[in-house]
Formats: C-alpha cells, structure tokens, sequence
C-alpha cells in the first residue's frame, strides 16, 4: 500500500508528542479503570471506528454568492482519491470513499485501482438529479423524479439507474438519493401528486437494487426550494422507506432540520422502527450543513451517538448505520477540515461508550431527572482525546494529523502540478 505523506515526516512528529501521549493515555486509563472500563478495550472499538470522505469535500466549498478556492485544488476525481489517501494516512479513520456521479464519472477499473494503491474503498454512490448536466435531454429545474413530466421523471431514475450499475463495478453497496425537488410558492406544487410521482419514481429506482444493496433516501427541510420540499423531513424519509421495503433506508444529515430539532429523537426513533440506515455528519448554526462536525454543538453530536452506542449494545434490529461527513469548507483547507471532523465523530463515539448505562438506567427508572444528565456529562465532560490519538498512533496514523499534514507541506506540492481554479460563481458543494 502507497503512502503519499513521506513516513519519516509522521515519524518525527509523533515522536515529539509519545512521551506526553503516553503519560495521558496512561492518566486516562487508570481514571477509566476505577470504573471498571478497560481504556484498551475502548481504544480498539474507535479505531474499528470508520467514517467515509465525500469525493466532493475534499474541494472548497463555497455560497450562491462565491467560492474562494485555495492553492492546490483537485483537478478530478483522481487528485481527490489523492486527498483522501492522505487523510486516511494521517487519521487511519476514513477507509472509505463515497462518489458523487456524475462529478466523479471515470472507468470504473481505473477508479478501483487508484483507490486500492491507497488500500481505500468505496462507500454509498450518490446520483445527482438536483442540477442539470451539459447535454440533458430534459432540465431539473422544476424537479427531477417527482417532476410533473413523466419523461423528465425518466431519465431521474434513469440516471439513478446508472449510478447503481457504476456502483456495482467499484464496489459501493448503497444508493444514496437525495433531490432538490420542492416549490418556491404556495399552490406552485400539489404536496400530495407530488410525493406520489416521488415514490413511483424510487420504485423503479429500488426494483433496480441488488440483492445485498440498500437505497438510503436524504430529508432536508429547505434548499434549494424554499417553500416547501417533497422530501422535507424524517417522517416523510420514514414514510418513503416504509413504502418502498426492506432495502430502503432513512439518511439523517445532521444539518437539514430546522434549529433546535431534537435529532438524537429522531435518530431513536428509526433505530427503533429499523430504518436508519446513516448519517451526513456536519453542523450548523442556521441551516443546511455548512460548518465542520462538532464545531458548534459537539454535545449534541454526542447525544446522537449515545443513542447509537445504546443500539450498538442491544443489538437493535438492522442497525448497520453508514457513516459518512458532508459539509462545506469554505474557509479552510478541506483536508485540514475533514481530518479534524473525523476526529470530532470518533470522539463523540468514545464519549458516547464512556457513558455509565446503569447508572443512566436505574436514574430514568427512579425518575432522577438531575442524575440521569449527569450520567451523560459524565462521559462527555471526559477528554478522550489520549484514546483517539492512541488509536491513530497504533493504526500507523499520526498522534496530530493537521500537524504533521502542516510538516509534510503537501498542500504546497500539490499546488505545484494543480493549476490554480476559478472563483468565481456559486459553489455547490
Ligand atoms: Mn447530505
């Protein structure tokens, strides 16, 4: 397997920090022990611990307004499978790539080969039926596979179609849809025919799936129609899985509820039902899924995966969750970004198995509103960030990943042999 960030460079740099690493690994452990929790047996559990790169977000991201891209930016899918490597190489966290076709449409053999000299794979393929693509017969703009029109509506799946067969070749094992499909005005859509067109659309969609795929359909509330989108929220996401069978799945990105939406409920209640089949990772302030996992609310992206941890432990029925970051970086170097979200989601895993489950048990039982939180910040209040670098340092990865990414200067090399990309124009990530 190829490394691209020269060894010696992660060498030098975790030697700098393994005293120190293993001073506060050891601190940490023996806290842990006189919990009866084996610190060792939490470290293993992160680091088998995957989350996949969007080939997208390794791209600067940008607004309808601008994009600022910076030095080095990916040319095609190949220098992202590059970007990737070295994200994986740092983090030893993100062994899977999830395409987005067609941005990332190639010989299918050449994109398993690029990908395999780095010992990566491929997570869900993604269609794209929210912007219309040089030569289209029939134009998105008033929706895709719910369009009025029922040949417009054809080639939506059509293409999903094809995303599925491309999917089948590099060896993806999920479909992720996910539509622009909404109205601007009040009367402008008829809520109910539209939804109907919807599912008859992913029903032809789903007739297509192999037998060992999933279909994952994405909800978000607004964006890019802002009055009113035909699949709006987990309740029409858990509607269409229903519908459609057992191979349909509902997505959560955690930036397309409105704010203060309890999510972790969400998230619980299609574990319970069967039908959460995985996540965007992101954050927001606002809306959408602009900012980096964990930068605004890591509490709540803890609470979401003590809900996953509890299902983990009592086996719930179906719970395969897939894991994937989506977001957008548009201030920041997308490797820095995406190698520091992984680390926030495994950290909200490593929290989220801290968690005392009969303490928290016995308080909802006894009605100890005060205790059973507490049996929560517990475990978030406790700084695992020795358990993750531990994990990263035994997997061959790097104690500080943007570190030693900030010593290997790749950024600058690559910005050498990748011309410099225009700014202008709306990003859409
Ligand atoms: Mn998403």
């Amino acid at each position: 397997m190829q490394d691209i960030i020269d060894s010696s460079v992660v060498e030098n740099e975790n030697a700098a920090r393994l005293t120190g690493l293993n001073r506060d690994y050891a601190a940490l452990g023996d806290k842990l022990g006189r919990r009866g929790v084996s610190i060792d047996a939490i470290r293993d559990k992160v680091a088998a611990f995957g989350i996949a790169i969007p080939s997208w977000g390794v791209g600067t991201g940008g607004t309808r307004f601008a994009r600022f891209p910076g030095p080095g930016e990916p040319r095609d899918i190949f220098d992202k499978i590059e970007d990737c490597a070295v994200i994986d190489q740092l983090t030893c966290a993100t062994p899977r790539i999830s395409l987005h076709i067609p941005w990332d449409k190639a010989d299918p053999q050449a994109l398993k080969e690029a990908a395999s000299r780095f010992g990566l794979g491929f997570d869900a393929i993604n269609s794209n039926t929210f912007q219309d693509q040089p030569g289209q017969r029939r134009s998105y703009k008033f929706g895709s596979l719910s369009h009025t029109d029922a040949a417009t509506r054809q080639q939506a799946v059509e293409h999903n179609l094809e995303c599925i067969e491309i999917g089948k070749a590099i060896g993806s094992k999920a479909l992720t849809v996910w539509i622009g499909d909404g109205s601007n005005f009040p009367g402008q859509s008829d809520f109910a025919r539209a939804f109907d067109r919807y599912l008859g659309s992913m029903k032809a969609v789903y007739a297509a799936l192999p037998e060992d795929w999933r279909v994952f359909t994405e909800h978000k509330m607004y964006e890019p129609a802002f009055y009113s989108t035909v699949v709006q929220d987990w309740g029409t996401n858990y509607l269409i899985a229903k519908e459609l069978g057992p191979k349909a799945y509902c997505l959560v990105d955690l930036g397309h509820h409105a704010p203060n939406v309890n999510i972790e409920m969400i998230v619980s209640r299609l574990i319970q039902f069967g039908k959460l089949g995985g996540f965007h990772f992101n954050d927001s302030k606002y809306g959408d899924d602009d900012l980096d996992a964990g930068s605004i609310d890591p509490y709540r992206l803890f609470l979401v995966f003590n809900e996953l941890v509890e299902a983990e432990r009592r086996e719930a029925p179906g719970f395969q969750p897939a894991h994937m970051l989506d977001q957008s970086h548009n201030v920041t170097d997308p490797i820095e970004s995406l190698m520091v979200s992984a680390g926030e989601v495994r950290r909200a895993y490593a929290q989220a198995l801290l968690v005392d489950r009969q303490a928290l048990a016995e308080a909802q039982e006894a009605n100890d509103a005060l205790m059973a939180s507490e049996a929560l910040k517990a475990a978030f209040r406790t700084d695992v960030e020795p358990i993750l670098a531990s994990a990263r340092l035994k997997a061959g990865g790097a104690v500080d990943p943007v570190a030693a990414y900030r010593a290997s200067g790749y950024r600058r090399k690559v910005a050498e042999k990748r011309p410099a990309t225009e700014g202008s124009g709306g990003g859409i990530v």
